[in-house]
């Protein structure tokens, strides 16, 4: 049986505890709402809605954050007449329908109105907080609502948080199932844990809430996938590219500086490419200490430093360059000036590729040597890719800090063979959308992106 309306469920809590910023990362949109250090932001109550296959499942309401919760429980502790014996929810009736809803308490009115709508409520907790006495008459104004309340731990990932603390104090409350779900950067199964959290408090809820885990991870794989497939594009867009330029010194460096530029660019557009996968924007990864500067790599891809510092082993041309001077290949930044066509094409495709190709371009290439792009470079750029890969699937959407990337651990990408796939694009320059009149849907081009995307996105 499906259910016929969607589950609604408010998410409550103090104020700057970081609602605005769970429903950013619950519906991966980083303009939801407004997200601020300063208190009080959410002034209303704001809604999103997930539907998987069109069909709407969950409406989820930000709420403005309780001030006064304390001056509120003694209000509704007081507002039983004499004789009288009220339960939560009616006394919260009673104060929803007088004066103080409108005035000294408006604010955490608009609250109580919002989760007794809602099929339950997302408490998000503040866990580097103390468990002080104010929280605790929150928590205990809101369960007079009479309504499912999950607590969810925020600010679990930093050094000064008091999660047990808050696990022994919400016992106390009777608030035994809780999750952890650090909004800036979720635990990878966050959702997961959310929802089936939800569906043992919400029995009837159960088919929506695994519908949208199922989505949820589809969603993830399909991204992921995604992803390596731009990378590989990427990848092989740049093995591909070979020009060709006359032996004069100077066409020779405006040629180099041009293919630099070139690349840069289209790793930038891989960049721009993953972080709308990701549903982040450019302007999302502010700069900080680096290395994606509105959404723009601040070290530079031809500089043999950011290749040492990600342990990248420069090799081929650009030991042979460095160690002759001029040799048969010389390497200037990152990029191979061949001394003759056919020299590149027969390391890059084999005998067969030369007789097809090669023939037609000795005639044509005499004098003239060719550039392509570095080993090296292609390691640098499959390695930093992978890392933002990586670095986009686990950052929530309320990330407001500069994505961050590690060096990575695994040998993978910095030394031994290229890829095979890399290997066969060496010796078609029809493949690369950096060369003139590419011819980038050839069945072959696409099966080879299909492979190398599926090595990529290898662990
Ligand atoms: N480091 C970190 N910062 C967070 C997290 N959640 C929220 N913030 C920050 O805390 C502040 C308040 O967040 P916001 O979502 O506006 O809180 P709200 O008032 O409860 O809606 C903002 O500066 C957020 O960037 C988190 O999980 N980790
Ligand atoms: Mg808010």
């Amino acid at each position: 049986m499906t259910e016929a309306r969607p589950l609604k469920l408010c998410v409550v809590g103090h104020t700057n505890v970081g609602k605005t910023s769970l429903l950013r990362t619950l519906t991966r949109d980083p303009g939801f709402g407004e997200v601020s250090h300063r208190p009080s932001t959410t002034r209303h109550v704001e809604g999103a809605r997930l539907s998987v296959d069109g069909q709407p499942l969950l409406d989820l309401y930000d709420t403005p954050g309780l001030e006064d919760a304390i001056a509120l429980l003694e209000y509704l502790e007081r507002l039983e007449r004499p004789g009288e014996r009220l339960d939560g929810p009616a006394r919260v009736a009673r104060f929803l329908e007088g004066s103080e809803a409108r005035q000294r308490f408006e604010q955490e009115a608009k609250v109580l109105r919002q989760l007794l709508g809602s099929d339950a409520g997302l408490y998000v907790i503040d866990a580097r907080e103390p468990v002080l006495a104010k929280y605790r008459d929150e928590l205990a104004v809101l369960s007079a609502c009479g309504k499912p309340l999950l607590p969810v731990l925020n600010f679990v990932n930093g050094p000064r948080q008091r999660e047990d603390e808050w696990r022994g104090a919400l016992a106390r409350l009777g608030l035994h199932a809780l999750v952890r779900f650090d909004t800036v950067a979720p635990p990878i199964d966050g959702e997961r844990r959310l929802y089936e959290s939800l569906a043992l408090l919400l029995e009837s809820a159960r088919p929506s809430l695994q519908r949208l885990i199922d989505d949820h991870e589809r969603q993830a794989v399909a991204r992921r996938q995604g992803g390596a497939r731009l990378i590989a594009d990427l990848l092989l867009d740049v093995a591909a590219c070979r020009r060709s330029v006359a032996t004069d010194p100077e066409l020779e460096r405006q040629a180099v500086a041009a293919l630099h530029r070139d690349v840069r660019a289209r790793e930038q557009r891989c960049v721009e490419a993953l972080l709308e996968l990701y549903a982040f924007r450019p302007g999302d990864a502010r700069s900080g200490d680096l290395p994606l500067e509105q959404g723009r790599w601040s070290d530079d891809l031809f500089n043999p430093e950011t290749l040492r510092q990600l342990g990248v082993r420069v090799g081929g041309g650009m030991a042979a360059g460095a160690a002759a001077g001029a040799g048969v290949d010389l390497l200037v930044g990152g990029i191979t000036l061949g001394a003759a066509a056919l020299v590149g094409a027969l390391a890059g495709g084999g005998a067969q590729t030369a007789r097809h190709y090669g023939s037609r371009l000795l005639g044509k290439l005499r004098g003239q040597r060719e550039l392509t792009v570095d080993d090296a470079v292609l390691r640098l750029l499959a390695l930093r890719q992978r890392q933002l890969l990586a670095a986009l699937a686990a950052r929530g959407h309320a990330a407001t800090e500069a994505i961050s990337l590690e060096t990575p651990q695994d040998k993978s990408w910095r030394e031994g063979r290229l890829p095979e796939p890399l290997q066969r694009a060496r010796a078609h320059p029809e493949w690369s959308s950096l060369n003139p009149n590419p011819q980038l849907e050839q069945a072959e081009r696409q099966g080879l992106v299909d492979a190398l995307a599926g090595e990529l996105a290898q662990p």
